[in-house]
C-alpha cells in the first residue's frame, strides 16, 4: 500500500488521541492511565525534538551564513526579516483589538461565572507561577533582553532551549568569522559543519517516523486534562474570538505568499502543514522548529543561507499568534473587570507592550501567558485584580495555545519565503513530490 502521506499519519493520529482521551474521561481511572502510561510517549517526543533543535541551529547558521559569498548579503537577510517581522506582529495585534472591540465578548460574562472561575482558579499554582515568571521579566531593565542575548559560556546557553537568542548570537559571529578567514582556511571546518547539518536533517526524519504515536499520546493527555465543559462554554465567546483573529492571520499570511511571494498559498500550507500539526499538538515553537525548519527548506525551497536565520529567530522573537492572543485576553479581562480602562490611548498601548512581549515569550508551552501580565500591568490595570483576571482565560488557554503556536510557526514560514523571495534565494524543493507543479501562482 502507497505510504500515506506524513501529515495524513499526523492527523489520524491526533484524531485518534482525540477520541481515546475523550473515551478514557468515562472510564474510572482514565485519566490517571492516560498520564501515567500515555502521556510519556508525547513527552518523549518533544524531548527528541528539543534535543536536536540546537544542534540543527548550530549547523545550519553556520552552513547557511559560510555559505554566503559577501557579508552584505546576510546584513539584506537580518534587516529584512526583522522588519517583515515587526510588521506581520503589528497587524496581528490591530486585527486582535478589532475583533474583540467590535465583538466585546467580555460583556456577556455572569457574575456567577467570574466568581466560579475565580474560586476554580485563582490560587491556581500555575497562574502563581506564570505572575512571578512577569514580575521577575518587569523587574529587569529596558535593555536586559540585550544583555540576555550575549552569552557569557556557550556551552551553558546551549544546554537550555530558552537561550536559543544567545545561540544564534554566538553562531551568527561565528559564522561571519569563518566567512572572513576566507575559504581555503574555512574548508575544513565548512564540511564539518555541512555533514552535521545533513545528520541533524536526518535525524528529524527518523523522530518524524514517530510522530504519528507521539500526537496520539499528547492529544489524549490534552483532553483528560481539560476542563468541565461548562466552565469552557461560557468562555466560548472569548475564544471564538482568538480564533477568528487567528483565521484572519491565515489569510494575512495567504495574500502575502499569493501576492508576493507569488506561490500557491494552499500548496504553501500543505507542505507546511506537518509543522502546523505539531506545532498544535506540541504547543511548542522550539520543540517544532527542526521540524518547521526541514519543511521549509526541503519542501518549500527556501534556501538555507535564509531559512538558518530567519526561522530560529522567528521561533524565538516573532509570535503573531501569541500577540493576536495577547491583545484579545488583555481586552477581554478588561471588559470584565476593569471597563474604565479601556480607553483608546490604552489600546495603543497594548499594541506597544503586546509587540514588546511577544517578542519576548519564550517558544515554550503557555508563554504567551506570562508576558499578558506584562501587558495588563502596562495598561495600568488594577494588581488586586490580576489573579481573577488570570483565572477568567486559565481553562481554555492550553487550547488556545495549541491554535496561537500553530500561527506563530505558520508566521515564521511565510516570513521566509518572503525574504528568500527578496533576495533571490527560494528555489525549488529538494524532495519531488506529486503536488509540486501546482506552487506557482498561475
Ligand atoms: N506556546 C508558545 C510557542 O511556543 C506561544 C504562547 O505561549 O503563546 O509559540
Amino acid at each position: 500500500m502507497k505510504k500515506l502521506a506524513l501529515h495524513w499519519q499526523i492527523i489520524i493520529g491526533m484524531l485518534l488521541g482525540l477520541f481515546f482521551g475523550f473515551g478514557m474521561t468515562y472510564v474510572d481511572g482514565g485519566k490517571g492511565f492516560v498520564i501515567d502510561w500515555i502521556k510519556p510517549f508525547g513527552d518523549i517526543f518533544v524531548n527528541l525534538l528539543k534535543l536536536i533543535a540546537i544542534p540543527l541551529i548550530i549547523a545550519s547558521l553556520i552552513k547557511g551564513i559560510s555559505d554566503l559569498k559577501d557579508i552584505s548579503k546576510f546584513k539584506a537577510i537580518g534587516g529584512r526579516t526583522i522588519v517583515t517581522y515587526i510588521v506581520t506582529t503589528v497587524v496581528a495585534i490591530s486585527i486582535g483589538l478589532l475583533i474583540v472591540n467590535t465583538l466585546q465578548p467580555g460583556n456577556g460574562i455572569s457574575p456567577d461565572t467570574i466568581e466560579k472561575l475565580t474560586d476554580t482558579y485563582a490560587g491556581n499554582e500555575k497562574i502563581a507561577e506564570r505572575m512571578d515568571q512577569a514580575s521577575q521579566q518587569q523587574s529587569s531593565g529596558p535593555l536586559q533582553f540585550l544583555v540576555d542575548m550575549v552569552p557569557s559560556n556557550f556551552f551553558a546557553a546551549a544546554s537550555e532551549n530558552r537561550n536559543m537568542l544567545q545561540v544564534i548570537f554566538f553562531t551568527i559571529i561565528f559564522g561571519i568569522s569563518l566567512l572572513l578567514i576566507g575559504e581555503k582556511n574555512a574548508k575544513p571546518l565548512k564540511g564539518f559543519f555541512d555533514s552535521l547539518n545533513d545528520v541533524v536533517l536526518k535525524m528529524v526524519d527518523l523522530i518524524m517516523l514517530t510522530a504519528p504515536v507521539a500526537v496520539f499520546a499528547l492529544l489524549a493527555n490534552v483532553v483528560v486534562s481539560s476542563d468541565d465543559p461548562d466552565i469552557l462554554l461560557a468562555l466560548l465567546k472569548y475564544a471564538l474570538n482568538v480564533v477568528l483573529g487567528l483565521l484572519l492571520m491565515v489569510v494575512f499570511y495567504s495574500i502575502i505568499v499569493s501576492t508576493m511571494v507569488k506561490k500557491n498559498p494552499f500548496w504553501f500550507l500543505k507542505k507546511l502543514s506537518p509543522a502546523q500539526l505539531l506545532a498544535f499538538s506540541t504547543s511548542s515553537s522550539a520543540a517544532t522548529l527542526p521540524v518547521t525548519m526541514e519543511r521549509v527548506e526541503e519542501h518549500i525551497g527556501v534556501d538555507k543561507e535564509v531559512s538558518s536565520f530567519v526561522l530560529p529567530v522567528g521561533a524565538t522573537i516573532n509570535m503573531d499568534g501569541t500577540s493576536l492572543y495577547q491583545a484579545v485576553a488583555a481586552v477581554f479581562i478588561m471588559q470584565v473587570l476593569w471597563p474604565e480602562g479601556l480607553v483608546f490611548s490604552n489600546q495603543l498601548t497594548i499594541i506597544l507592550t503586546a509587540l514588546l512581549a511577544s517578542i519576548g515569550s519564550a517558544a515554550v508551552p503557555g508563554a504567551g501567558m506570562v508576558m499578558l501580565v506584562i501587558v495588563l500591568d502596562a495598561v495600568g490595570f488594577p494588581s488586586d485584580k490580576l489573579a481573577i483576571g488570570l483565572a477568567l482565560i486559565f481553562a481554555v488557554d492550553r487550547p488556545l495555545d495549541m491554535l496561537r503556536t500553530t500561527i506563530n510557526v505558520t508566521g515564521d514560514a511565510t516570513v521566509s519565503m518572503l525574504v528568500a523571495k527578496s533576495v533571490g534565494k527560494l528555489g525549488k524543493p529538494n524532495v519531488k513530490e506529486w503536488d509540486d507543479h501546482y506552487d506557482e501562482v498561475k
